[in-house]
């Protein structure tokens, strides 16, 4: 409880009211305080933390409402081309600082806490992460979100409210263990159900024929679309934008009341948990086939109920005109699939305009093709999606047929004008129709139906267009663009670290580089100031501090903020070689132990943090946080060495840990095989942070690399396009490992790290071929530049001076990197869309 605060809870000088959008202090409190004592969901006897929290993000949402609205209606009445963002995850992380920065009101409301007992920074620590999302993909939609808002941009995110987002790891002596995260515990404050917004979502069933001819989809299990909106303020602008998730709901007539008096209490409700199997998990495992049946509904109910949502809003913006055509469609509607997983979008537009709307299929494939548009995020093979026929038939029998419609016609344009490409059609084409697996390949649907396909880093898309796209741009070459990711500067600079951000803002004199991040380039004529140096020094320090308390309250590891602060954290995956860094770090604990205690003090001493998440059934990558955890246990308890080095896991990385570990940070790994990380997103967050970074050639590592400068990279490794030689090398016996590399996985294999059988995780990393082995992700081959690299690391942070002077231009060079300059090339190089400010 609050300091000031009577019996009841609350400060009693305080009265309980105050305009939504009230400007002082006093007022916001009682604005506060009127939410604390009216809200149905505490006692108002209480005014904790929690309570707190509640209250004020509350009184926030007060605001964002009032100008979410205004926003509407101003977007209505201008009409402008609208974007629609279809995305299956969006990582939103916490709303509350966000909220309250973006609508430029921090202080105030940290005012009007202190008023009312509570400090801000503790309150804030109260919000559970919105996490409904897996990685890079969904925290790029949401860095979207924020910059389409703070351009002005007339934009609307679309995603499902899943119960359960990812999973929370916990860590134990087996390694890793998934728990379920249950965000929506008490209840989300930032969100507003919209009980007006609602629409039918069919699955199943079989197409019926009309008199006319006309087809009709009908029968099966229908269950309905309620719309969730989630208000996204742009930064010191009224524009506030929406993310509407929808949430699936069975009527009360598809409630069996006669069964259910009649005892048959499961079968009465059956539509009621089916449909709230839906919405229940972020990525439901899909080994078994019940399990890609509900993700194939999970997608065809995203793709569904945005499109019958977009095309209300159209029509009714038409209302009351004349004349209009479909054909003005695609003039106010751009849809953007987040990846693959939005594809149906695609075959349900077409229904919708052939079926329900009653146009012809060129009419339809016309304004759908100028709508849509797909961005790329992988070119790993495992990871383009590909259905089951048979499941597709059975789930989507009319979408099917317009699949097979649009394959037939594209198998004919191509016979007709391309006939050289005859041999290519095999792989071309949709529908994948070996006998044995037949299969929609969903990335091909995408190409052929969208007017624009985009990779995500420069390197990515030149490999989309040379490798896995390259026989479609020899039809369609000016459909191909790249689009390198970004980050919100708010979120990633502004608002994790206020202390460098005022360093930032008092040497360029202006707060100005917030939403013109370009502005940053300035700070390169301080590179070499003193002043400049020592600030920088002591706001880094601060957050090194933080961080350290962080990863003593959340593992009891002690960690020295003297040390270099070395950090990956990401997903875990074997292409990303979380393994080469803990290798590394095995080799550098072994050569320590092997010193005399005068030479380990010549070393940099290093704390080597790394955090990430397994999917649940990936069992290499399991293996890996467990190595990690194992080397850590060792080695942080070793006196000998733990002056000079320890190994921490972060456990439950999420955006909020992010929000604590990367402002801490002084170099990062970003260390994937050269050709298979599409763009990575933290090193962009990493290099505006100050930290240099170590990693090869791949991504938009290569940008980061051009931008900042190649003296200020820790550069190592195969590239691209050397991989394929190297693994061709290694099939045929030519590879001769590094003793380094041998050293570190025979020091492993010796039991040193307990007697857990890493085994079959070293036997990948060996052989010349086979499954699971054969080193595909080339570790070994990497590890001894990899290994060279880490010792100019090494050297160059014992020269104090010149370690600041990289860290100041890592983030005078990462303006390319704001996701304002992505959305503003997509806004005008594909979605066509201006901005409509709200005045
Ligand atoms: C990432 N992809 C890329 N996929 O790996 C990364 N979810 O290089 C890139 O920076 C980022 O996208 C943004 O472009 C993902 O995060 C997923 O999370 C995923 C993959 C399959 C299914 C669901």
């Amino acid at each position: 409880q609050g300091n000031g605060t009577t019996a009841s809870g609350i400060s009693a000088k305080i009265p309980a009211a105050a305009h939504p959008l009230a400007k002082e202090p006093m007022e916001i409190a009682s604005n506060i305080n009127y939410h604390a004592r009216y809200s149905p969901h505490f006692s108002p006897f209480k005014f904790e933390a929690e309570q707190a929290y509640y209250a004020t993000a509350e009184s926030v949402r007060d605001r964002l409402i009032q100008q979410w609205n205004e926003t509407y209606l101003h977007y209505h009445k201008v009409d402008p081309k609208q974007t629609y963002y279809l995305s299956m995850e969006y990582l939103q992380g916490r709303a509350l600082t966000n909220a309250i920065g973006n609508l430029d009101i921090h202080d105030t409301y940290a005012n009007a806490l202190k008023k009312l007992g509570h400090e801000l920074e503790e309150i804030v620590e109260q919000e559970k992460d919105a996490a409904l999302g897996n990685g890079g993909l969904g925290r790029l939609a949401s860095c979207f979100l924020d910059s389409m808002a703070t351009l002005n941009l007339p934009a609307w995110g679309y995603g499902l409210r899943y119960r359960y987002g990812l999973f929370k790891q916990r860590i134990t002596k087996e390694g890793q263990e998934e728990f379920a995260e249950d965000w929506l515990e008490k209840f989300s404050p930032w969100e507003i159900v919209r009980h007006d917004v609602v629409f039918p979502v069919r699955f199943f069933g079989q197409v019926e024929v009309k008199p006319d001819g006309s087809r009709i989809w009908v029968g099966g299990e229908v269950v309905q679309a309620l719309a969730y909106d989630v208000p996204i303020p742009g930064y010191k602008t009224k524009n506030t934008n929406s993310l509407r998730l929808w949430e699936a709901k069975a009527g009360a007539e598809d409630f069996n009341l006669f069964q259910f008096n009649d005892g048959q209490y499961e079968s009465a409700a059956q539509l009621h948990s089916k449909a709230q199997q839906i919405c229940a998990v972020l990525y439901p495992g899909d080994a078994t086939e019940s399990g890609k049946l509900l993700r194939l509904k999970q997608q065809f109910f995203l793709c569904s109920a945005s499109l019958q949502d977009i095309i209300f809003r159209f029509k009714e913006r038409k209302d009351g005109k004349d004349s209009w055509q479909w054909s003005e469609f695609p003039s106010k509607v751009a849809v953007q699939m987040n990846d693959t997983h939005p594809t149906l979008a695609i075959p349900e537009l077409m229904r919708l305009l052939m079926d329900e709307e009653g146009l012809g299929w060129d009419e339809a494939w016309d304004v759908t093709t100028r709508t849509i548009a797909y961005t790329n995020h992988t070119v790993l093979p495992e990871a383009l999606e590909k259905w089951s026929q048979a499941v597709m038939w059975k789930l989507l029998p009319r979408h099917m047929e317009i699949v097979e419609e649009i394959d037939k016609r594209f198998i004919t344009m191509i016979r007709s004008t391309r006939i050289d490409l005859e041999s290519k059609l095999s792989t071309m084409c949709i529908l994948d129709n070996n006998p044995q697996k037949p299969v929609v390949r969903m990335a091909n649907l995408c190409v052929v139906s969208s007017h624009t396909v985009n990779g995500v880093a420069q390197l990515h898309s030149d490999i989309l267009k040379a490798e896995l796209f390259a026989d479609y741009v020899s039809i369609w070459p000016s459909k191909f663009q790249n689009k390198t990711n970004g980050i919100t500067p708010r979120r990633w600079l502004r608002f994790c670290s206020p202390e460098l951000s005022n360093i930032i803002t008092k040497w360029l004199k202006t707060d100005k580089w917030v939403n013109n991040l370009d502005l940053l380039t300035e700070l390169r004529k301080f590179a070499d100031n003193a002043d400049l140096h020592a600030e920088w020094a002591s706001a880094k320090m601060a957050n090194k501090q933080r961080l350290a308390q962080y990863i003593l309250q959340v593992t009891g590891v002690t960690i020295d903020p003297n040390s270099l602060f070395d950090i990956q954290v990401k997903r875990i995956h074997e292409y990303k070689r979380q393994l080469l860094n803990i290798l590394g770090a095995i080799y550098r604990y072994k050569k320590l132990k092997e010193m005399s205690p005068e030479e380990r003090k010549k070393t940099t001493p290093r704390t080597i943090m790394i955090g990430g998440k397994a999917f649940a059934t990936y069992t290499n990558a399991k293996r890996i946080v467990k190595l990690v955890n194992d080397v850590g246990a060792v080695v942080n308890t070793d006196p000998e060495v733990n002056d000079y080095l320890k190994v921490v896991f972060v456990p439950n990385y999420n955006v909020s840990v992010a929000e604590i570990l990367i402002p801490g940070s002084e170099l990062s790994q970003h260390i994937s095989t050269a050709g298979m990380e599409a763009s990575g997103t933290s090193n962009m967050k990493f290099a505006l942070n100050g930290c240099l970074i170590i990693g090869t050639l791949d991504g938009a590592n290569v940008e980061i690399r051009e931008e900042i400068g190649e003296e200020n990279f820790f550069l190592f490794g195969a590239t691209a396009d050397e991989v394929p030689k190297l693994r061709k090398e290694r099939e045929d016996g030519l590879f001769k490992p590094d003793p380094r590399f041998e050293e570190a996985k025979k020091f492993i294999r010796s039991g040193a790290f307990g007697s857990y059988d890493y085994n079959p995780l070293l036997d990948s990393l060996e052989g010349n071929t086979g499954y699971g082995r054969g080193d595909y992700f080339l570790v070994g081959y990497d590890f001894p530049s990899y290994m060279d690299a880490q010792e100019r690391v090494d050297e160059a942070y014992k020269d104090r001076k010149r370690w600041l002077k990289m860290s100041i231009l890592s983030t005078a060079g990462s303006g390319k990197f704001s996701s304002d300059r992505t959305i503003a090339q997509y806004a005008k190089e594909i979605w066509n869309i201006e901005e409509c400010r709200v005045p």
